[in-house]
């Protein structure tokens, strides 16, 4: 897998331990090989062969699809979290157990991509990435970092300008989705410091802001912890995930699917759960009709995370601007739950459906064999899953 990685840190090495010339010479001739600085990681080409190998080092031959649908390897990113793809293609991928952000690229255009870069390292659980007329967005926990121009120079990637620093430190649901609105503005979410608690009202909430940190305002109250939202693209209208609190039950709350209409609305937390479970202790004196419910429960401690719309051609029409989300899996569930990616259709802008779509991540035997984050649509319709656990994006393809 970490083929070049390793060379690197084996090259590192080399010019710590040694500076003999031979194998000076020998980094020239691989930095000339590879065409490229040390900021490149590259996958394996993608001969048949060699893509075989590396879905069944995935165990993609494990994921079950609707059929017609195939899952294969695009890169291996480690820890690999929230997308975002710019127009030209590139795919930049985010860290939160990591410090690093990648940008992924696939020029040949085959479905397997040559070039993983390190855009950036040493940053704070850069889990969010956007991006903007040329510019990539990276949220940390408590900044929002810019990188201009970044497309010109992913070799080199330029430094970046802090667009705010204003943001809580707090570890606990800091680690961040991003994404521009219709609206132009970045919206940013803001979790709950804790599993459920009253806070200051940053907290639990989606902010907005200008491209350039100014304007901030809260945009969505009540929100524990959103890690993947989307605009609808026919309404416009803000659609995000939410994980329900813990330590309620096995079955209960369900994690929520969400439209926030327009500013200030307040989905419950931390008084209702799920739109109609008060909470026992800042429930009291509550009641649920005081806040917006989900417009979809979705599984209890599934770990909804990242959500799109299927804008693509690739899949049959009857996915068009439907949902697709990345549910991470429980983690304190007795019997776990969600590692999978699930189908959500809607109809008249009401979910109707919810069924599995990319499942098996979650063995019958209870092994976890990877954990979806975030999910993108590529420019060929394809769909991008990252999975932090395994390291890598895969993409799910239609074919019949
Ligand atoms: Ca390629």
């Amino acid at each position: 897998m970490f083929y070049n990685y390793n060379l690197l840190t084996m090259q590192r090495k080399v010019f710590v331990n040694s500076a003999v010339s031979v194998l000076i010479a020998f980094m020239a001739i691989q930095t000339q090989f590879s065409c490229n600085s040390n900021k490149l990681a590259s996958a394996p080409q993608a001969s048949s062969s060699t893509k075989e190998s590396l879905n069944k080092k995935y165990n993609l031959d494990k994921i079950k699809l609707p059929p017609g649908f195939k899952i294969s390897v695009f890169a291996e990113v480690p820890n690999a979290r929230s997308m975002t793809l710019s127009p030209k293609g590139t795919l930049f991928v985010g860290n939160r157990s990591g410090d690093k952000v990648f940008a992924v690229v696939d020029k040949d255009k085959n479905g397997v991509a040559e070039n993983v870069y390190t855009i950036a390292s040493g940053l704070n659980s850069p889990n969010g990435v956007a991006f903007k007329d040329g510019s990539l967005y990276v949220a940390e926990i408590n900044r929002i970092l810019r990188f201009d121009n970044i497309e010109s120079s992913l070799q080199n990637p330029p430094q970046y300008s802090v667009v705010t620093d204003k943001l809580p430190k707090d570890k606990h649901h800091g680690w961040k989705f991003i994404a521009f609105g219709p609206d132009g503005k970045l919206y940013v979410p803001v979790g709950a410091p804790c599993n459920v608690c009253e806070s200051d009202s940053i907290y639990a909430s989606i902010l907005r802001m200008n491209k350039d940190g100014s304007g901030m305002e809260i945009y969505a109250k009540g929100v524990r912890n959103t890690v993947g939202f989307a605009w609808h693209p026919q309404t416009k209208q803000l659609w995000f995930t939410e994980n329900g609190r813990d330590n309620l039950g096995e079955d209960v709350p369900g994690d929520e699917l969400n439209i926030a209409l327009q500013r200030g609305m307040h989905f419950g937390f931390p008084y209702c759960h799920q739109g109609d479970i008060l909470d026992p202790e800042f429930g009291k004196a509550k009641s649920p009709d005081n806040y917006t419910k989900p417009v979809l429960k979705l599984g209890p401690h599934t770990a909804a995370l990242g959500m799109r719309f299927y804008t693509g051609d690739m899949f049959l029409p009857e996915y068009k601007n439907q949902i697709f989300i990345a549910e991470h899996g429980s983690w304190n569930r007795t019997t776990p739950i969600g590692y999978r990616v699930m189908y959500v259709r809607t109809e008249n802008g009401k979910p109707v459906q919810y069924i599995p779509f990319a499942h098996g991540w979650l063995q019958d035997d209870g092994k976890v064999l990877g954990r979806p984050v975030d999910v993108e649509v590529a420019q060929d319709g394809a769909l991008f899953v990252s999975d932090d656990k395994a390291g890598a994006v895969y993409r799910i393809v239609f074919e019949k």
